[in-house]
């Protein structure tokens, strides 16, 4: 790093040196950002790369609510309000026991970089909480959800701040939050997406970051002359985007071999077709139960728990042709890197946010990976739930089949913008490079221009 972008990244370190994920977010983007230093003039560059490390705001709030036993609870919730140059703050709600400051600003300063490729108006947010969803009922969910949104209400609104799912956070517990908003502020408005399609949520908006890491993956294997057709695939997790990523790698004609949760993975050499993908589906969202169970019901597949003591996963040393991590930061670390470039792996996209770790990223990269990030490859989630403002504020509705159209387009202008980055400013099929840089520019004239807010 030049010593000018050195110097932003001690002073992150300095400020919060217990915040680990977000200080691995902001390396990986000052490493990219680090190869404009000769391009932009040093005052803009330092100026805004010195306030854009900075959340806007962060509100933090305590939740409390009753459980099914009468007994009071409490639990602490975020919003990071990270940037609004480019429009209303936007980005998930995260419900997990894990939760805290550094992994939403790290959540929050990807946001804004994904949210500036998809070409929308959208500026960057992320929120959540220490809540765990796991065994509550859901009249537990609910409670908390409304007495959540008691406090967040006041913070958010269809022009300022418009939140949605994310880990632990699917239709059910926007339809809770929803309800409450509406209770608050006696208004119908488009202040969450992901809301059911009966009450002003678009349609393809629980498929689209699936969907979009399979057509930006697309994109990405055609370049070089590869598709998806009859190859093997990886994916981690069996929530939202894992199952909707598998759903489209199916209807492109590949086969899926792996599956997991919190719990264990599950390895299934047969492949994971439709009928055991219905199968998870209710599982997970109806259920809500282990990915243990599928391994009992089809005895061609094996489930391996996870160990706690374990240096790697299982999951990503089966062999195969592409891998899509779509669980949670982190998860594959440089013994995993290892197998899947000792087992031939090609491409690794990112459908969770910040999947692979620095070092990882690195040994993909230096093999030859193509490695799609997850600020560019999962950002159909977040175009989507543009488009559901869109509608919201048309007060109408598109067809399944326009919405699908419009994510195959943005997710193609997402492959050629960070393509062109990488050639441009960095080597060519650095998509972490090309993502970060592409991500940037627009942000870094929207701030300038607004005199360096
Ligand atoms: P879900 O809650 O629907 O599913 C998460 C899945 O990952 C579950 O299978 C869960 O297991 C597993 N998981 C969660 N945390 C861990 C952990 N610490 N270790 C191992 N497994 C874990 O979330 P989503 O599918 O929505 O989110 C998955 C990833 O995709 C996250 O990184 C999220 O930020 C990212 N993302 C989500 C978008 C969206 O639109 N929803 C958009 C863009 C990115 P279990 O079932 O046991 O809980
Ligand atoms: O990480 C993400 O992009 C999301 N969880 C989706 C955010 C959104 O506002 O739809």
């Amino acid at each position: 790093m030049h010593d000018a972008t050195q110097r932003i990244m001690d002073r992150v370190i300095q400020l919060d040196s217990n915040q680990t994920e977000f200080i691995q977010a902001v390396t990986s983007f000052l490493n990219s950002v680090d190869k404009l230093v000769d391009d932009i003039p040093q005052l803009i560059y330092h100026k805004v790369l010195d306030r854009i490390v900075e959340p806007e705001r962060a509100i933090i709030f305590r939740v409390p609510w009753v459980d099914d036993d009468g007994q009071m609870q409490l639990n602490r919730a975020f919003r990071v309000q990270m940037n609004s140059a480019l429009g209303p703050y936007k980005g998930g709600m995260r419900f997990h026991p894990s939760v805290n400051l550094s992994i939403l600003k790290f959540l929050a300063f990807e946001q804004t970089f994904k949210n500036s490729l998809t070409g929308l108006a959208l500026g960057g947010g992320k929120g959540g909480s220490d809540f765990n969803p796991k065994g509550k009922s859901d009249g537990e969910v609910m409670r908390f959800c409304q007495s959540l949104m008691i406090e967040l209400g006041r913070h958010i609104g269809e022009d300022t701040d418009v939140p949605a799912g994310d880990i632990g956070v699917g239709g059910r517990e926007i339809g809770y939050m929803y309800g409450q908003y509406k209770r608050l502020y006696n208004k119908s408005v488009g202040i969450l997406t992901g809301k059911h399609p009966s009450f002003g949520g678009s349609y393809i908006r629980p498929e689209a970051t699936g969907y979009g890491l399979v057509y930006l993956s697309a994109a990405m294997l055609d370049a070089e002359g590869k598709n998806l057709q009859d190859k093997s695939c990886l994916v981690s997790g069996s929530g939202n985007v894992a199952q909707f990523t598998t759903e489209k790698l199916l209807k492109m004609g590949a086969k899926v071999l792996t599956m997991s949760d919190s719990s264990g993975v599950l390895i299934d050499p047969s492949g994971i077709d439709e009928e055991k993908l219905a199968f998870i589906k209710t599982l997970k969202n109806v259920r809500r139960g282990r990915i243990a169970e599928y391994a009992q019901k089809y005895k061609e597949a094996t489930y391996i728990a996870h160990n706690g003591s374990a240096t790697s996963n299982p999951l990503w040393d089966v062999k195969a042709d592409y891998a899509f991590p779509c669980a949670t930061q982190n998860e594959i670390n440089t013994e995993d890197a290892k197998h899947l470039v000792a087992n031939g792996i090609q491409l690794v996209g990112e459908g969770a946010n910040m999947p692979t770790t620095l070092d990882a990223e690195q040994i993909l990269m230096d093999n030859g990976v193509l490695l799609a990030p997850g600020k560019a490859s999962n950002a159909g989630g977040v175009a989507v739930s543009g488009l559901e403002m869109v509608q919201n504020s048309q007060r109408l509705q598109w067809t399944p089949a326009q919405v699908d159209a419009q994510l195959l387009t943005i997710m193609k202008n997402i492959y050629s913008n960070i393509s062109s980055a990488a050639e441009k400013y960095s080597t060519k099929n650095n998509f972490v490079d090309g993502a970060n840089i592409a991500g940037f520019i627009k942000i870094s004239d929207a701030m300038l221009a607004q005199g360096y807010v």
